[in-house]
């Protein structure tokens, strides 16, 4: 028990490593100035703010950043994030606890943080673990309530997730063709969920998906084309041996396109796993990022016909029954 927690530990902390190193930048790069007047950020405050849905949230990416709202009313949310950039990203929601902030993690996470880290890129495993064994207890509250799933360059990927309030960080971990994590890149931002709720209510999907650690993902649906939704039931779920829970990410293949490839390269602990380029032969268009068992999450695709796959940022997915592929006609 003790090894699994100090496990489940290290994974939160890569994940976050590069929040507090980051969070200067990230400040700055909240505030809307009026520089930047690149058609992107036209596009952000045209959908964002003009449109003003509540409970719709954009989130636009069009280099290493998360341009959005500050502050978000609970309950649920969906979340339009547009990734005008050329590489893949994702989005995880990180729930922090009580009284913690960015501010906190500078403070408390970032020494042995980064200890830890570089330990890692000497393939000192073990030493990395021992490293991370001085982080405080708090962090081990961070929760994960979901996100967006991978998704391809220049798309548009949209989740729906129910958040209570609190102060939340979202962050993409994808890896630069060096080997850095976009976390550390800038790819963090705080935001805080108010009390105050939504009028959005719990969505209906026109396709189901479950996903659990002793069945994998059950998918048994005939899919057709077009604008559909999915929901993604979170069942048993647990710390793979890369630190992280299961998500479902859903990929549009090529006929021809690898599934080994894609398999070894979602799995962020492989040295090349989740670092840029992307596998060739795939597009990823969203999913729902890890939640814990008993949650749902939502998302929706534009499907056009052809091979499509269901797929676990986990080391070894197809094993796990976690890589599912179906077609949509
Ligand atoms: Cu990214």
């Amino acid at each position: 028990m003790k090894i699994q927690s100090s496990i489940f530990l290290n994974g939160k902390c890569l994940l976050l490593m590069g929040i507090s190193i980051f969070s200067f930048s990230c400040q700055f790069g909240e505030k809307k100035s009026d520089e930047d007047s690149s058609d992107n950020e036209i596009q952000y405050e045209v959908v964002a703010e003009k449109e003003g849905k509540d409970g719709v949230t954009d989130i636009l990416t069009t280099s290493m950043e998360f341009k959005t709202k500050d502050t978000l009313k609970s309950g649920w949310n969906t979340f339009k994030y547009h990734n005008k950039s050329n590489e893949t990203h994702l989005i995880l929601f990180d729930k922090y606890p009580e009284g913690k902030t960015i501010a906190d993690t500078e403070r408390d996470i970032v020494p042995p943080f980064q200890e830890g880290m570089d330990l890692i890129n000497e393939g000192k495993m073990e030493e990395a673990g021992k490293a991370f064994g001085k982080l405080p207890e708090w962090f081990q509250d961070v929760e994960f309530v979901g996100g967006v799933g991978l998704i391809s360059p220049q798309s548009v990927a949209t989740s729906t997730m129910k958040l209570e309030p609190g102060t939340y960080i979202i962050e993409c971990y994808v890896k630069m063709p060096n080997g850095v994590f976009h976390t550390t890149q800038g790819m963090a931002k705080q935001i805080e969920v108010v009390s105050e709720e939504t009028s959005l209510v719990e969505p209906t999907a026109d396709y189901s998906i479950s996903i659990s650690a002793e069945e994998g993902i059950t998918f048994d649906e005939k899919v057709s084309a077009g604008e559909k939704s999915f929901a993604v039931n979170f069942g048993k779920q647990k710390v793979h041996e890369h630190y992280l829970m299961h998500d479902v990410n859903l990929v549009r293949a090529e006929p021809d396109a690898d599934l080994a490839a894609l398999e070894k390269w979602v799995n962020w602990s492989d040295p090349e796993g989740l670092q840029t380029p992307a596998p060739k032969g795939f597009k990823f268009l969203g999913g729902m990022q890890e939640m814990n068992e008993g949650k749902t999450g939502y998302f929706s695709a534009d499907l056009k016909p052809g091979r499509y796959i269901l797929i676990a940022e986990v080391p070894g997915a197809s094993k796990k029954g976690m890589l599912k592929e179906f077609r949509v006609d």
